[in-house]
């Protein structure tokens, strides 16, 4: 079985029941994920151990859960009564001694994905790999939803699965299109999608992962449980990297000539190879856009046609798709410097695919909390393409010393300083784009205050 290869995974014990009345079962981490399965549980008669190392959340839970069993362990994760099962939010990582003492005494783990999925009679799409994952699964959904679906999304796309299990929504033939994260996928035993993406594999995570290698199977825990039955979607160089173990129908996407079964574009061109037939398809708005947008078209295409749209309906349907905020979005342009907000670039291979797509020559403003994926991969574009690095935030005297040989560099305070210099220092024709390789904790709440507050300082300059 997969799940035990994977080195690192920590929880083998296996939780085989659906009947969770009266069982004891502690929730861990009471954010959005951890909220949405406490309502599950009680929903399903469980008693609830909430479990979160914040202890100001004592208040707005106890009024929250008032009146129903749920008992509260706030601070530092401990052993307890006994438990019939735990459930981990994604953003927990289970190191430390409780995990040790969990793995001691045989109690069973899950993540909030596998549990409410066990509860789920829909056809899921279910995406992941390490960027893209959002604009894929939103593209998917505006298929859907032109081919007469509802197209509705969940999962790491920021609306736990369990609440749509909760609200009553569980059984229906409407497909359900699910953004799924490493973080999700780690605590898994049963999930199986219909149909499945991985995207694109690169170095992230490894603050949490012990090697990259570790985060790659992760990831392709998500095909795991599928059978032959089940599609999976892979991009360009995932299975160079990490070949599924999987009994499902593998499908490929890329760009250039492919021997392999999938959707491949050649000089605008796209083609579907099925066995050995070929169908060629030029696509009305496909000539101009970025490689990226290019690519996540092919991965939501590919899944809904492996739920019968043809690809043909699949491309005409993304033709009025508009993308999320905050990844390479056009702000504005300012004495003829094209700016591009694209704070969801927390990693140095979302930065390389946003470097890849703007034209040169750039100037850059970049850093924050560092996740510690390798810089190197940087390094070729910075010399091709960027003009001058802004730096800000906690990592931005480290990455002046790695990427200073390269181009200019300048640390700044603060995002309004970055974009003022760059906007009155620079000349154009060129771009401006934030794409920081880095979190946003160190000095916003998320990445979209970032983008919002680089928006806001492009708008003050641009008058
Ligand atoms: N906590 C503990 N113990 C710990 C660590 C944290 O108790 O050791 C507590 C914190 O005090 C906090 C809670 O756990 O109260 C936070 O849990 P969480 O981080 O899982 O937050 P949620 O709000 O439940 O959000 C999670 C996902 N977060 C992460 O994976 C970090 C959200 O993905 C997801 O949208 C949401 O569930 C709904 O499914 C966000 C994300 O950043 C967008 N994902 C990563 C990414 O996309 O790169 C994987």
């Amino acid at each position: 079985m997969v799940l035990e290869q994977i080195d690192g995974r920590r929880f083998t014990r296996r939780f085989e029941h659906r009947n969770l009345r009266g069982a004891t079962v502690m929730v861990i981490g009471m954010a959005r994920t951890g909220q949405a399965i406490t309502d599950f549980l009680l929903q399903q008669g469980a008693r609830v151990i909430a479990a979160d190392t914040d202890h100001s959340k004592q208040g707005s839970l106890e009024e929250r859960y008032k009146g129903q069993p749920v008992q509260f362990l706030l601070g530092p994760h401990q052993a307890t009564e006994k438990l019939d099962l735990i459930i981990l939010s994604p953003g927990v990582p289970c190191t430390g001694d409780f995990f040790d003492w969990v793995e001691t005494n045989h109690i069973p783990v899950l993540g909030e994905l596998e549990l409410a999925s066990r509860f789920l009679k829909r056809p899921i799409i279910a995406v992941t790999g390490t960027n893209g994952k959002t604009t894929i699964t939103g593209m998917i959904s505006h298929i859907l939803v032109r081919s007469g679906y509802v197209g509705e999304t969940a999962g790491n796309i920021g609306k736990p699965l369990a609440s749509l299990v909760t609200e009553g929504r569980a059984e229906s033939p409407e497909p359900l299109v699910l953004e799924v994260s490493s973080f999700q996928l780690e605590t898994i035993q049963y999930f199986r999608p219909r149909v499945a993406i991985i995207c694109n594999l690169a170095p992230d995570h490894l603050d949490r992962y012990a090697t990259v290698q570790d985060y790659y199977e992760t990831k392709s825990l998500i095909s795991s449980n599928q059978t032959q039955e089940d599609c999976l979607w892979i991009g360009p160089g995932v299975a160079e990297l990490c070949y599924p173990l999987t009994e499902a129908v593998i499908q490929h996407f890329g760009i250039g000539e492919h021997s392999e079964e999938g959707l491949y574009e050649i000089h605008d061109t796209v083609h579907q190879r099925i066995g050995d037939f070929i169908e060629s398809m030029k696509i009305p708005w496909w000539k101009g856009t970025l490689i990226q947008t290019r690519l996540n078209a092919m991965a939501a295409v590919g899944a809904a046609n492996s739920l019968g749209i043809p690809a043909f309906a699949g491309f005409n349907a993304l033709q009025d798709y508009r993308p999320p905020r905050h990844r390479l979005e056009f702000i504005a342009s300012v004495h003829d410097i094209a700016c591009y907000n694209d704070s969801k670039a927390t990693n140095v291979h979302a930065v390389c695919a946003a470097l890849q797509s703007v034209p040169a020559p750039i100037f850059l403003i970049a850093g924050g909390r560092y996740k510690g994926d390798p810089l190197d991969p940087l390094v070729p574009l910075i010399r091709e393409k960027v003009r001058h690095i802004y730096l800000l935030g906690e990592s931005a005297i480290d990455f002046a010393h790695a990427l200073s040989p390269f181009t200019e560099i300048t640390i700044v305070r603060n995002m309004q300083e970055a974009v003022q210099r760059a906007l009155t220092e620079q000349i154009g024709p060129a771009t401006l784009l934030l794409s920081p390789a880095c979190a946003s904790w160190d000095m916003y709440q998320n990445y979209e205050q970032r983008g919002d507050d680089f928006a806001k300082a492009v708008r003050e300059v641009a008058g």
